[in-house]
């Protein structure tokens, strides 16, 4: 099934989900996204009509797959994926910037398990594509453009890297490359102008795979960039035909907040645009508005949330800093509580042992009962290792913390109990009062045996922005432990209703 016009709501997939790519098989679509310096990597998702995602697993879920050396940088890591079908397997093709380059997995169950990597030393660049010709032949085009020939199985190179079309002269960073046989042409899809406000998607076809490619007039096909459309920086798109034969686009968009600049801080997220064809070129229709019609929220559907952690496998949402061993993180110390175990002594190390959720709602607020008897944790608000919030408890004391950039203070202090203590944090999305402010207020406190909420302190979110902290990723709310063992019972994240901007 595929949706009509634009009566659905966008983002398809909010939050920290950029770079999507996506094929269908029968009934069956999925997608993946970019994962950068988060354990496990290339979160994966099935949906039966494009609008409605569930994730399914992540592809890079074992470290023989993914290795992330804890001096890689946030931002490195792995990078725009391409997921294809062929031949009876799924083959996902990706690059880990921080290590081993280019490299491809399959699988038959996109659920995983997915295989070994079959490195590509002989691929360049990032960003990497794959299309068959009906000869069989592999070709994989990365950022730039260009193109060589593989055996998808031996990883080896069989032709010499071309370059091909590469977009509009004089427009920044040609990438994300998609190649499509359509009818009678081959399509290359590519993203331009950068990820940034200039965004854009532009498409050229030619009779053959590695071209030549005639540009499409209508050039950008797609492009928000000097306009005051809610959604911006569009761009990194892939197509996929409905069972019913209707095309659809997905790409990375933002949704800037507050007055000038604008800064977005849930990251790149997907969105879904539909697409028709004249004169055989794609022509990419209006994004559905953010939240204006929305579906019926089904199972998979973000909302309110609680994790018990009764089960002994994390929810395929959590994610953590570069690896994630059962030796740091785990739900089998102690029965129901999720277990960390120390390395790195706090939010500014690389290292620091994190477990986190990616915030998906413009206001929110998550909470988490913790048992810090043993050590010192609590719950971080994460852009990277220089731009984070947090909230923790050790030794009968709770404090409020701030890095942004090279500052780094202690913004509020409280005494406490001794036992477990449910710390929490309010995200609320501001009204812009002038062309300085917004876009929203991070409130972190505990709450008191009453069930109140007290405030210890409330922080303003723009330095946890992109446009502030730099990088491709979003935030992730989640749990640490900085010192010793910290255990938590349970994290609650819910969405919050403000005014006609929420969803
Ligand atoms: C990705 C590139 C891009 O490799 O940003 O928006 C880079 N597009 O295609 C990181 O996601």
């Amino acid at each position: 099934m595929s949706p009509q016009g634009n009566t659905f709501t966008n983002p398809v997939l909010p939050g920290f989900h950029p770079d999507p790519s996506v094929c269908r098989i029968g009934e069956d679509y999925y997608l993946v996204c970019s994962s950068f310096e988060y354990f496990p990597g290339v979160p994966i998702f099935h949906s039966r009509d494009l609008v409605h995602w569930r994730q399914i697993g992540n592809v890079l879920d074992r470290p023989e797959q993914l290795r992330l050396p804890l001096d890689s940088p946030s931002s490195g890591g792995v990078y725009a994926p391409t997921l294809r079908h062929h031949d009876g397997r799924f083959y996902l093709i990706t690059t880990n910037v921080s290590d081993s380059g280019n490299f491809l997995v399959t699988a038959t169950d996109p659920a995983g398990p997915w295989s070994d990597p079959v490195a590509l030393p002989g691929v360049p660049g990032i960003d990497p594509d794959l299309a068959w010709d009906s000869d069989g032949n592999c070709w994989c085009t990365v950022a730039g453009v260009s193109q060589v020939r593989i055996d998808p199985r031996t990883g080896q190179t069989l032709s010499q890297g071309q370059p091909i079309w590469s977009g509009e002269p004089g427009a920044k960073a040609p990438e994300a490359p998609h190649l499509y046989q359509l009818g009678d042409y081959w399509y290359l899809l590519i993203a331009e102008g950068g990820t940034e406000r200039g965004h854009a998607v532009s498409v050229a076809r030619g009779r053959t795979p590695n071209g030549p490619f005639e540009p499409c007039p209508a050039n950008p096909i797609l492009t928000h960039r000097g306009t005051d459309h809610p959604i911006q920086n569009t761009g990194h798109g892939d197509l996929v035909q409905g069972p019913d034969g209707s095309w659809w686009m997905v790409l990375l968009g933002v949704r800037p907040g507050g007055g000038t600049p604008g800064w977005y801080v849930l990251g790149r997220e997907t969105y879904l645009a539909p697409v028709t064809w004249v004169d055989d070129w794609p022509v990419v229709g209006e994004l559905a508005p953010v939240g204006t019609v929305p579906w019926p929220l089904h199972p998979g559907a973000p909302a309110a949330r609680r994790d018990d952690f009764e089960l002994q496998e994390l929810d395929h949402g959590w994610i953590s800093l570069r690896d994630r061993a059962e030796r740091h993180c785990t739900t089998k110390d102690r029965a129901g509580w999720l277990t960390l175990h120390a390395r790195g002594d706090s939010m500014d190390d690389p290292g620091v042992v994190f477990a986190g959720r990616r915030q998906q709602h413009k206001s929110c607020r998550a909470r988490t009962l913790v048992d810090a008897a043993d050590g010192r944790g609590g719950l971080a608000v994460r852009l990277d290792e220089d731009h984070h919030y947090e909230i923790e408890v050790a030794s009968g004391e709770v404090r409020v913390l701030a890095r942004i950039g090279s500052l780094k203070a202690v913004v509020a202090t409280r005494p406490v109990p001794a036992g477990p203590v449910v710390l929490g944090v309010d995200v609320t999305e501001e009204t812009v009062r002038d062309s300085r402010t917004g876009p929203d207020t991070l409130s972190f406190g505990v709450q008191e045996t009453d069930g109140t909420f007290t405030v210890l302190a409330t922080l303003e979110g723009r330095y946890l922005s992109t446009e502030v902290a730099g990088g491709f990723t979003g935030r992730v709310i989640g749990l640490y432990a900085a010192v010793g063992t910290v255990h938590f019972d349970w994290f609650d994240y819910e969405p919050r209703a403000r005014g006609k901007s929420e969803n």
